[in-house]
């Protein structure tokens, strides 16, 4: 990590003073101010109006008690968050996470993050992140039910399609996206189709958005090996992960002739020398919500390696590496073997899976390294056209919508190169994607007035 400017290092002080404990969030506003340099020298006006202070205030924060029944009739009490990050370019926009890791700290870092994101997919969408420490594993149907009708009995007063939109990450899909949105509106009595995205198909979902986070990451990818003269084709590919993102980036990268010959879970991992086989693994994961181990038990080809601080997916040889599970997962170790395996593409489709020290040693090494606010942005850009399809009672095909996706992964992409050229750090996407994203933000702020 650089020193920061003089200018930047009183801020970054003062958001450890202000927010203590919340390791993942001082990490996502100290990368975002390592980039600030170039624009503080070029843009005074930031500072006089003091918009990188406010920008890394979030506007609102909500916690509050989600209590519950369980199957054997005993109270259980969890904790829920929605932190409303900043509604300058349009209402809250971001997924909520069930993973008994979650507390303010991971909500402020997601819901940060999600604020540049959101304005590099060029939509009308302001950012924020919620959810709760609640652990789905082993838990039944009803029990999940339950849990999202009490987070929603609290939740529902503070959002709405002009005010704030949640969707799924972590935890939440298309299962606890419907359970919250059915108690949504029972309690308000109105059909509010934008208030959530990730809907299913037939009650004001969108064909792709299940697959759009790992399609959009791949896509992402794809043009980062076109500016090097290169191709999916014929690569192999290493995936951590095996939930929604993890699930489509392979299934893109399949289809553009690469072969995905390993991917993970909190239990370990599985290689298949043969390729992924997708079917398997998303009955294994997507229906029967088992373990990994259950896919290596039912394919010839394939291992399972269990666990343990010792072992990683990442220690599989592969030519592109997308991280697809968690922040933090992917630290300098994980990532000098990467770079002794000779990889030459990373691509976030997580948030913030690669550590600071994993981002330098991939760089120094002339890896191309894609940050998630940029390679994952797919998920909450087809979010956002799902908004636009309720907003107009309208549904559009599953190739219209992967077009408008697919333009915009290319679009993002282009904007990174084109920001990191313009600012003097030429080919660095973290660069491009945080003043990009930055910019824009700021100057709506400075339009609307000190907010
Ligand atoms: P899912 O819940 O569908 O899948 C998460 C996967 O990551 C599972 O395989 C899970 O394993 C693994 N995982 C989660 N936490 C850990 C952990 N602490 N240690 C090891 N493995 C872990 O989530 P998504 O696929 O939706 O999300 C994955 C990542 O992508 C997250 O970082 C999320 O923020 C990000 N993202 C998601 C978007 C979306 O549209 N869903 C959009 C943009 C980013 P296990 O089942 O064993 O816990
Ligand atoms: O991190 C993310 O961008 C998401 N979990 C998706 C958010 C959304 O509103 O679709």
């Amino acid at each position: 990590m650089t020193d920061l400017n003089p200018t930047l290092q009183p801020i970054f002080d003062e958001i450890l003073a202000r927010n203590p404990g919340e390791t993942e969030f001082h990490q996502a506003t100290r990368e975002l101010l390592d980039s600030m340099g170039p624009v503080v020298r070029r843009h005074p006006e930031y500072t006089d109006a003091a918009i990188i202070r406010r920008i890394c205030e979030p506007e609102r924060q909500i916690i509050f008690r989600v209590p519950w029944v369980d199957d054997a009739g005993q109270v259980q009490l969890n904790r829920g968050f929605r932190v409303e990050f900043n509604s300058a370019l349009g209402p809250y926009k971001g997924g909520l996470r069930f993973h008994p890791s979650v507390y303010l700290g991971i909500v402020k870092f997601l819901g940060f993050e999600q604020i540049f994101k959101n304005a590099l997919t060029g939509m009308p969408i302001g950012g924020g992140k919620g959810g709760s420490d609640f652990d789905p594993k082993g838990r039944s149907d009803a029990e999940v039910m339950r849990f999202c009708q009490s987070f929603m009995t609290e939740l529902y007063r503070h959002i709405g399609e002009y005010t704030d939109v949640p969707a799924g990450d972590i935890g939440v899909g298309g299962r606890e996206i419907g359970y919250l949105f059915g108690q949504y509106k029972r309690i308000t009595n109105r059909y509010e189709s934008g208030v959530l995205t990730g809907k299913g198909i037939g009650w004001g979902g969108s064909l792709v958005r299940t697959e759009a986070t790992g399609y959009g990451t791949v896509y992402f990818a794809n043009e980062i090996l076109k500016a090097r003269k290169s191709s999916f084709e014929g690569k192999t590919v290493v995936i951590s992960g095996s939930g929604n993102v993890a699930i489509y980036a392979a299934e893109k990268a399949i289809e553009l002739g690469a072969t995905v010959v390993a991917c993970s879970d909190s239990s370990g991992y599985v290689v298949d020398e043969k390729g992924l086989d997708l079917a398997l693994l998303k009955d294994v994961k997507e229906v029967r919500r088992e373990r990994l181990s259950a896919y290596a038990d039912e394919r010839e080809s394939a291992r399972f390696v269990a666990g343990s601080p010792t072992t990683s997916v990442w220690d599989v040889p592969c030519d592109i590496a997308l991280p697809c599970a968690t922040q933090n997962e992917l630290d300098g170790d994980h990532a000098l073997a990467l770079v002794r395996n000779g990889c030459t593409v990373v691509a976030e489709g997580a948030n913030m899976p690669c550590t600071p020290d994993a981002v330098k040693v991939l760089t120094e090494a002339g890896v191309a390294f894609a940050p998630g606010k940029a390679a994952n942005a797919g998920g909450v850009a087809t979010s956002a056209l799902e908004m636009q399809q309720n907003a107009s009672r309208d549904s559009w095909s599953f190739a219209h919508t992967e077009e408008r996706l697919e333009q915009i992964m290319v679009g993002i992409h282009a904007r990174c190169l084109e920001t990191a050229d313009a600012y003097g750090v030429p080919g660095n996407y973290v660069a491009g994607a945080n003043i990009a994203g930055f910019i824009q933000v700021a100057d709506a702020m400075l339009a609307l007035g000190v907010i």
